[in-house]
This record gives structure tokens, sequence and C-alpha cells, in this order.
């Protein structure tokens, strides 16, 4: 017998059964004589549901509201207060509710503790968010997104009198055709570094030491190339038995007058560690804000993999001194980027493993910068400058005073 949906099978020996069966049946009955207005009985088998009681209460029957038939006069009165309300609400607490707190937390702290409560915050959650350790503070960061509209130049082809009167600005420049005629731009990169010279040294700014490039998928804590980073040093024994055939494929850049090459990478005998830093990084990786405690100009040259670089310089306005808005630049392989003594700058991998190196040079010389700088200096305190330097976290706050241009041979240079 079926009632409902549910199957029932009767035999003589089950009683308590029939008897369900008869009082189902009844209120199958039952229920049909209500089915005017409950036309949605469906489960005629559930036994107590004729127990529910139906009063008058029953909110899907009340005769204000018949279904089907939207809102009730009252909801839509309520509705249109929220309506009103609650974007007025939101407003007041956005434009003054917050300020409010914020201007209360801020007179009774005061600005700078604020401030550093906030780079705190997200210093925090940059540690708990990111896969690499933090390597650019929050501070950091805020001021290298209130960049300049100002634009790096890029050139090409450029003669060595060009170059020579470019460097004398002291204006950070980008040769994208510096590479042109090296046998190393196309050829090294991280993999072939790290297959050819796995004794090859780096130090690893993550884990904090010093490891062959052999082993820089196992560092304990990463996966395979995951957050690598750092940098080559060419004192170190570990690379100097490989930088004359590292440089044997890195040769003066054209522009570059060959007689100035005094005591550098290009001129390297084999006898001293040449002055050059290796750099290598996988994307999301870089190097934070700083100064190189050193007088001559720098040059990177970009072998593989795409970096953002930000340069910034020491401005005076009146007896202040200030760091300049930072002026980015990406810089592709192949490409060189020039800059000088006293520029603060940071760089971030955005594409492919990348490796670079810089270098030093003391010609030509960054003379009308150099000077302004110097002149710069002796007008304010020189707290302003220790605290610029110190801002950058400098070893040797003084290091500028060592800086001097000097001529040999009718040429001049920075050291
Ligand atoms: O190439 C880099 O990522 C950093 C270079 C740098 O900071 C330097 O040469 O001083």
């Amino acid at each position: 017998m079926q009632v409902g949906c549910r199957v029932i099978h009767i035999t003589p020996g089950n009683q308590t059964i029939s008897n369900q069966v008869t009082k189902l049946s009844q209120n199958v009955k039952k229920k049909s004589a209500i089915s005017g207005w409950r036309k949605d009985l469906k489960e005629v088998s559930k036994q107590d549901d004729t127990d529910i009681p139906r009063g008058k209460g029953n909110s899907s029957l009340r005769p204000t509201q018949k279904p089907g038939t939207g809102a009730s006069r009252q909801d839509v009165i309520l509705g249109t207060i929220m309506g009103i309300t609650l974007p007025l609400s939101l407003l007041a607490m956005w434009y003054i509710t917050i300020p409010l707190l914020g201007y209360c937390t801020v007179s009774l702290l005061g600005a700078e503790t604020v401030e550093t409560l906030f780079y705190v915050k997200e210093d925090m959650m940059s540690y708990l968010t990111s896969e690499c350790p933090l390597w650019i503070a929050a501070k950091e960061r805020a001021y290298l997104e209130n960049r300049s509209d100002q634009e790096i130049r890029r050139v090409t082809n450029i003669t060595q009198r060009e170059f020579i009167e470019i460097v004398k600005q002291g204006e950070p420049i980008v040769i994208s055709d510096a590479l042109r005629d090296w046998e190393s731009f196309g050829l090294f990169n991280c993999e072939y570094f790290m297959d050819k010279y796995p004794e090859a040294e780096y130090f690893d700014w993550q884990g904090q030491k010093q490891l062959t490039l052999g082993n820089i998928t196992h560092r304990e804590g990463f996966k395979g190339m995951d957050c690598a980073s750092g940098y080559m040093d060419m004192n170190w024994e570990s690379n100097d038995k490989y930088v004359k055939e590292w440089l044997s494929k890195m040769k003066l850049p054209y522009f570059y007058p060959e007689d100035t090459i005094m005591e550098s990478a290009f001129n390297y005998q084999g006898n001293k560690s040449p002055p050059m830093t290796g750099f290598l990084g996988v994307p999301g990786t870089g190097v934070s804000p700083h100064i190189d405690e050193t007088c001559e100009n720098f040059m990177t040259v970009q072998l593989s993999g795409v970096k953002h670089w930000s340069l910034s310089w020491p401005v005076r306005e009146g007896d202040k001194l200030q760091w300049s808005k930072p002026l980015v630049v990406t810089l592709y392989p192949g490409e060189a980027l020039m800059w000088y003594v006293s520029m603060r700058h940071h760089t971030e991998v955005i594409q492919d493993c990348s490796l670079s190196f810089s270098f030093t040079l003391k010609h030509p010389p960054p003379k009308d910068y150099y000077e302004r700088l110097i002149q710069d200096f002796k007008r304010v305190e020189k707290t302003e400058r220790d605290n610029l330097y110190i801002d950058t976290g400098v070893a040797d706050i003084d290091f500028i005073d060592t800086c001097n241009l000097f001529e040999t041979q009718g040429n001049v240079y920075i050291t």
C-alpha cells in the first residue's frame, strides 16, 4: 500500500503498522478538508504534522499581507528610514567619528608615535603574510611610494664626450645598449652561474649567511629558489678564483674613455680584488634603500632579469636638508645605470632571476653635482647631514669628508 511517498507492506502479524496506516488515512482526509488554503500539503505521512497549531498568529496567514503581494506599510516606512539613515551614519562615521578618533589618538600619543605604531603594524602584517622575510620596512616603502614625476633618461649609442657631459652634471642615466659587445650578455644568468660555478659564494640575505651557489636551492626553510637573494663579494677566496674568467667576458663599455680607467675592474691585472660586486635575486626580493660609503661613480649592469631601481639625493631647502623624491626606473637585461656619491638607492627584482654586477669607477667625475652637494652641506648645520645619513643606516656618517676631486695627466677623477 502506498501512502504519500512511503510504501508500507502489511503482513497479518504486523498490527502496529496496520494501525498506523489507518491513522494516516484519517489524517489525509482531515487535511484535505482544509487544503483550500493549504495547497502545499505534501508530506501527509508525517504523523506529528497534524499537531502543529495553526492559530491566528501564524505569520504566513496574516490578512494584511497576502503571499506574493510585497511589503506591508510598516515595512515600507522602516525601509525608507533605514535607506536614508544608514548612508548618513556611514558618512558621519567616515568624516567625523574616525577623524575625531584619529585626532584624539594623535593628541594623546603624538604624531610620531602614531606613525611609528602604524609602521610597526604594517611590518607585522607583512611578516605574517609574506612568504619571504621582510626586506623593506613599511617606513621605507612609504618613502618610496612618494616618488618623483621626473623620469631617468634612457640613451643609446652615445659618444664618450656626451657621456662625460652627462656624468659631469651628476645625472643618473640608463645606457640601454651598454652591453652590446659583451660576451657575457645573453650568457650570464642565475642558472648559468649556479651550474658553472657551484663553488662560488653569495651572501644569502634571507638566511643571513654565506652560501655556495650550488646550495642555493637547498636553503633551510625555503623551497627551490624561493626568496633567494644576495650578493657576491669578489674579496672572498671562493669568488676570487673566478673573477678573471668573469671579467674576461665583461669589457669596458664603449662609451668609457679607455685611457682614464684607473684601478677599476676593467683593467684588472689579477693581483687584487676588483671593485665590483655581484647581485643575484628572484622576483619579490631586492635591496632596501641605502647609500654606499664610497666616493666613486657607480655603474650597474643588468645581465639577466628585470629590476626596479630608485635613486634620490640630498637637497637643500633653506637651512634644511632632505632626500629628494625618489626617481624610479626599470632596468632590463643589457642595460647599464649610472649613479653617484651620496645617492640613496633601492632595488626590487620584478621579473626572472636577476643577475647584475655593480662597478665603481673614478672617472669621469660628477663635478657639478658633487660641488653643489658639498656647498649645500656647508650651508646647513652638520646635524642636518648627519640625520640624513643616519636615516639610511650608514656606518660612517662622515665618509663624504674623505671624498676628493683630483687631477692627473689632464684628467679629473673622483676618489
Ligand atoms: O643590484 C642590486 O640589487 C643592488 C645594488 C646595490 O645596492 C649597489 O650596487 O650598491
